[in-house]
């Protein structure tokens, strides 16, 4: 067990990450939980909060009155009070409704692109009731399946004006936007995070617009998860992460994170420490998902190991031998450098 305390960092995952495991080849596998389990799992796994998609604190919202929504929000709040825990965020789930299946506010159809913004103020609303940091926006249909069907530079701008019209409905909420290149649509309009940030500074109010690096999201961009965190650390907009781990260039697999690349799993958490991620309350979410081959009573244990392994590449990245790591690098003996750090991670003697 690691060592490292980790006082910094506050840990959080959502209901989603505690599935059924269907796929889009077969039917479920396991049995659904509710969500005051799920809470309770959170508590009792040691996360410090909880993530929400709008309709996992309401479900079924769009069939109930703004205070009957209200109502049943305050009683996700007090569940979560009970425990001791926090809501990190609430994002409106815009890619499951009959409204959304041509994209929320990227949609050709301009009453659905209508149902996309007052969906997005509902979620603000239910955010501010259970006392969440921030709205994640994962723009999960705002693209296209063939580039004809969609101008690509009016896309970026119906984005544009619908995070204006939300930035004006609450002067207070912050904005999160998690990009991803593909999956479920083949070409997304943001795919990158140099993509949410530009994006951000278009808006009426870019110090209210952050973003969200996803792990698997990177490496399906082809780029490395790290460099992506430094980037949006470089321009004080990363607020949030989605830590899990993706072998390669196929569907979007939410591993464990490190399961599949602990060298890359050490080096986002080296750039996160490096920086300080967290001082300012920002989260350590885990966006992982169970195999679908995991029977009922083990279906938490990838969120507990990847917290676990998060604290194990912690304490390595803690103890990295900071002068060596210099010398080694003034020296320009960047294989000498490999050396070593490889030694590190595996426990093995250097030199
Ligand atoms: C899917 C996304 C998804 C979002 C979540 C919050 O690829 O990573 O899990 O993070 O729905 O909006
Ligand atoms: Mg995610």
């Amino acid at each position: 067990m690691a060592k490292a305390s980790a006082k910094q960092y506050r840990f959080s995952f959502g209901p989603w990450n505690i599935d059924e495991g269907a796929d889009p080849f077969g039917p479920t596998v396991r049995k659904p939980e509710s969500l005051a389990k799920k809470i309770k799992v959170a508590k009792a796994l040691g996360f410090d909060g909880v993530q929400f998609h709008d309709d996992d604190v309401v479900p079924d919202l769009d069939s109930k009155s703004h205070a009957q929504i209200m109502k049943e929000a305050a009683q996700v709040k007090r569940m979560l009070d009970a425990e001791g825990l926090k809501a990190e965020f609430t994002a409106p789930r815009l890619w499951f409704a009959r409204e959304t299946i041509d994209g929320g506010f990227t949609s050709n159809d301009p009453k659905c692109r209508k149902y996309a913004i007052e969906r997005g103020k509902v979620c603000i609303d239910i955010n501010n009731a259970i006392g969440g940091d921030w709205i994640v926006l994962w723009l999960a249909r705002e693209g296209s399946y063939i580039r004809e069907s969609k101008n690509a530079r009016v896309s970026v701008l119906q984005l544009r004006d619908a995070l204006n019209v939300m930035l004006e409905h609450d002067p207070k909420s912050i904005f999160l936007i998690e990009p991803k290149p593909n999956e479920p649509v083949d070409s997304a309009i943001i795919p990158t995070i140099g993509h949410a940030i530009g994006l951000s500074y278009l808006t009426n109010d870019p110090s209210r617009v952050g973003c969200l690096v996803e792990t698997a999201h990177s490496c399906l961009a082809g780029l490395d998860p790290s460099d992506d965190m430094a980037f949006a650390l470089a321009h004080n907009k990363l607020k949030s992460v989605h830590l899990n781990d993706q072998g390669g260039l196929k569907f979007d697999q939410d591993k464990s994170f490190g399961s599949y690349n602990l060298r890359r799993a050490f080096n986002q958490i080296r750039v996160l420490e490096e920086y300080e991620y967290g001082k300012h309350g920002e989260w350590i979410g885990l966006d992982v998902k169970a195999m679908r081959t995991q029977k009922q009573d083990g279906n938490t244990k990838h969120l507990s190991s990847s917290k676990e392994r998060f604290l194990f590449l912690l304490e390595k990245v803690r103890t990295v031998d900071k002068k060596l790591e210099a010398q080694l690098i003034a020296a320009r003996d960047y294989e000498e450098l490999d050396r070593y750090i490889l030694c590190h991670l595996m426990g093995v003697k250097y030199r």
